[in-house]
């Protein structure tokens, strides 16, 4: 097999995603029981950051590496967190100093000191060690988008918190920042709304292949734990309720919210396009602000998606109209509408944001001003089988190796779309077939890392020089217990 670097573990830069710019000497900072991790006095988000290196060190080192305020300046033997450096490069940027003696973590704001402890993790041993040594570097980093995201479908099946916690972990490590649940299908409802309690007691029981022990939701409380362990990795939760079509979970929760005025039976196949709301009805909107409401009182970030995709039995005009009122309930409780491509067929309110998954909509949004987050169906949908002996997945868009998820340029996916039309990239995983952790694992890993490097490394890099890359994550993942799929195109170590 063709290996354009001869690498070895401690020197080569083995990190994804990629730094802006990376330089390297052939030192090596020893980790030392004495080793401390050095943090500003009065600075608890700060604090809970060391706090996290130190457990990542701890299970390379097999012991507590102390956080301290102390002395916080007096670098030599320590490693340091400090906020300070250049906050014009935005929130997320951050500056790794590695020498012989010392740690530098620097960065304007915490976020980016969390990706720099997550910098870090990479250059540690994959597997625990007694002699930890971590290479001499000087990475100074910022991200190329916004919005470097992750979709999970809680819908169609559904997953727990600690799941979910889970996922935000893995995707966080690589620099993600926004995870994407869509809390509502044909097949489930997955939050609760108190002023519309059937919606979980019913529509909450389903998923797809059914059987008594199917379905699942959050309470409220347990969306708010999510939300809150999201922001402490630095991870935005963007909640969707998909609206016209893929509402039969609450159609069949409420009668009224039907044109027929009966409730359908609840849904468990995998076919969509078939249900709707009830456009012309008030009831409808008086729903949709109540959940609203309540959905926004446990966002703390900007960002509601309200779908808008494949509503195909909800006439043009009507989803139109339907799409209109719909982000203005969104703006009226305070937040910004994300929706599918689809939704730039209707007029938008200024700042909704368009996801592009198919080729529809998105030129209509761009032309209206809105920002555009590309999930191409057939480079990043996490759901799609990596080729034709993959067990799970579906394969409607394309088939998806390793490479094909990383080796194209968002700048250049669309004619229509340029640079500064797009928001970021955020990958599905849609999940009609996937069952369990395990499963979301599988599909997910490795393309979420190629994913994460196209969303957040310059422009350019090369399939050949990443590949080499990727195939020294193979220990790591492993050490990070993930059930990744091994693909023949990378040589794994
Ligand atoms: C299309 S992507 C859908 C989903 C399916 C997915 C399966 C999108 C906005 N709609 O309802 O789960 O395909 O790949």
């Amino acid at each position: 097999m063709h290996k354009p670097h001869s690498r070895s573990a401690a020197y080569y830069p083995c990190l994804i995603p990629k730094p802006t710019s990376f330089l390297q000497s052939a030192e090596a900072f020893t980790i030392l029981p004495s080793t401390k991790i050095l943090i500003p006095k009065d600075h608890p988000e700060v604090t809970s950051i060391g706090d996290l290196l130190s457990a990542y060190l701890q299970e390379i080192c097999g012991y507590k590496v102390l956080v301290s305020d102390d002395n916080p300046d007096q670098g030599a033997g320590n490693m340091q967190l400090t906020l300070g450096g250049d906050p014009g490069l935005g929130e997320e940027a951050y500056e790794l100093s590695i020498t012989a003696d010392s740690i530098l973590l620097r960065a304007a704001y915490p976020a980016g000191l969390f990706y720099a402890v997550q910098t870090l993790r990479q250059l540690l041993p994959a597997h625990p060690s007694t002699t930890v040594s971590l290479p001499a570097v000087s990475i100074r980093d910022t991200p190329r988008f916004h919005w470097r995201g992750a979709m999970l479908d809680v819908a169609r099946h559904f997953f727990g918190v600690a799941d979910v916690e889970r996922y935000i972990d893995l995707i966080a490590h690589y620099k993600m920042n926004r995870l994407h649940l869509h809390l509502s299908d044909d097949q489930g409802w997955r939050i609760e709304i108190k002023s519309w309690p059937r919606l979980t007691e019913v529509g909450g029981r389903t998923q797809v292949g059914g059987g008594l022990a199917g379905g699942g939701y959050y309470t409220q409380a347990q969306y708010k734990e999510i939300v809150a362990y999201a922001r402490s990795r630095y991870v935005v939760i963007v909640p969707e309720i998909d609206t016209p079509g893929h509402t039969n979970a609450a159609l069949a929760s409420y009668a009224e919210l039907n044109s027929s005025e009966e409730a359908p039976a609840p849904y468990e196949g995998t076919e969509v396009g078939f249900s709707t709301l009830w456009i012309n009805s008030e009831i409808t909107y008086q729903f949709l602000d109540d959940v609203i409401r309540e959905l926004a009182a446990l966002t703390p970030t900007p960002y509601i998606h309200i779908g808008g995709d494949e509503a195909r039995s909800t006439p043009d005009e009507d989803y139109r109209r339907f799409i209109k009122r719909f982000q203005e309930i969104v703006v009226a409780h305070g937040k910004t509408s994300v929706g599918w491509g689809e939704i730039g067929e209707a007029e938008l309110l200024p700042g909704t944001i368009a996801q592009l998954w198919i080729d529809k909509g998105y030129k209509e949004a761009k032309n209206q001003g809105a920002k555009i987050i590309l999930s191409p169906a057939t480079k990043i949908y996490l759901d799609m089988k990596y080729d034709p002996s993959t067990p799970i997945g579906l394969d409607w868009a394309a088939l998806i190796p390793v490479k094909d998820a990383y080796d194209w340029e968002p700048s250049y996916f669309m004619d229509a779309l340029e640079e500064a039309d797009i928001l970021g990239l955020e990958a599905p995983l849609w999940t009609e077939t996937v069952l369990t952790m395990k499963d979301i694992e599988y599909l997910t890993f490795p393309r979420l890392l190629g994913v994460a490097e196209l969303a957040w490394s310059p422009k350019g890099q090369s399939w050949e020089e990443y590949r080499e890359r990727l195939a020294t994550h193979g220990p790591r993942m492993e050490a990070m217990g993930i059930n990744f799929y091994k693909s023949p195109g990378v040589d794994w170590e």
